[in-house]
């Protein structure tokens, strides 16, 4: 099956209104561009609004970075996603290993947000589920059966039709910010395994489901990533920061 391929933007905490305007400036001269490869921005949630006013094509979306997996209520510094959806939101991140790392994101909170991004208003919204093995996990030969548990625990309750709704990130942990990229090679093995495992759970509706490849990816290591047969895109970090960049990249997944 032919999916549209997709790059995401994750701006981590960084960025600024100023950012959102060049960025912004330079995804709107991209129309053939913006045709062919679906451009997703996740900024701090602060900058959705700033976001929200610019001028876009349709194939270009907002995300959040996370959210919290209650409705609403007591929960200081937090964000709903009914406020993220109202602020433009139409894709999620969840799991990503910043938060899963340092913020408490355990296995069972990961699950509690897919369900219920998924769950959210008639599911207007998409989750992207980052997965991911530590580098300690790799040396042992644990890859896949980190992966496999992490995509276990977190898609136990969505369905196949709610797969349509999804989007999966495979992010190393020892290639997140720290310059190292794993080897196309390195990275088709994992979606491979990915999209194999969603076949068996999914069967056809599997198919539908993007597989981005996150991990210190760059102008010059996208082409040869996005080449691979099971990499449909990527979710980028630092790179998403340089207009020039992230559209080579962009362009490297057409
Ligand atoms: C991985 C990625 C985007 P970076 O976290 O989520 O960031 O490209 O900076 O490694």
């Amino acid at each position: 099956m032919q999916r549209q391929p997709l790059v995401i933007a994750n701006w981590k905490m960084n960025g600024s209104r100023l950012l959102t305007s060049q960025l912004a400036a330079a995804l709107r001269e991209q129309a053939a561009l913006l045709n062919d490869v679906a451009v997703v921005v996740c900024p701090p949630a602060v900058l959705l609004p700033n976001w929200q006013q610019e001028v876009f094509y349709d194939a270009v979306h907002l995300g959040a970075q996370d959210a919290n997996e209650h409705a609403a209520g007591a929960h200081t510094g937090e964000h709903s996603l009914q406020l993220l959806s109202e602020a433009g939101a139409d894709y999620v991140l969840v799991g990503h290993s910043e938060r899963r790392q340092y913020y408490g994101d355990s296995s069972a909170r990961v699950q509690a947000k897919v369900d219920a991004v998924l769950a959210h208003a008639g599911q207007k919204l998409k989750v992207v589920l980052c997965v991911g093995e530590q580098e300690h996990e790799r040396d042992n030969g644990e890859t896949v059966k980190v992966i496999e548990g992490q995509l276990a625990t977190a898609l136990a309750n969505v369905s196949a039709a709610q797969l349509a709704h999804v989007v999966i990130a495979y992010e190393p942990v020892w290639a997140i910010g720290t310059g190292k990229t794993a080897s196309p090679q390195q990275a088709q093995e994992v979606h491979a395994f990915i999209r194999n495992w969603l076949q068996q759970q999914y069967a056809a509706a599997a198919e539908t489901v993007p597989l981005l490849y996150g991990g210190s990816v760059k102008a010059d290591s996208a082409p040869a990533l996005f080449a691979e047969t099971d990499i449909d895109g990527g979710l980028i970090g630092g790179a998403s920061l340089e207009p020039d960049a992230f559209l080579a990249i962009c362009r490297a997944a057409q």
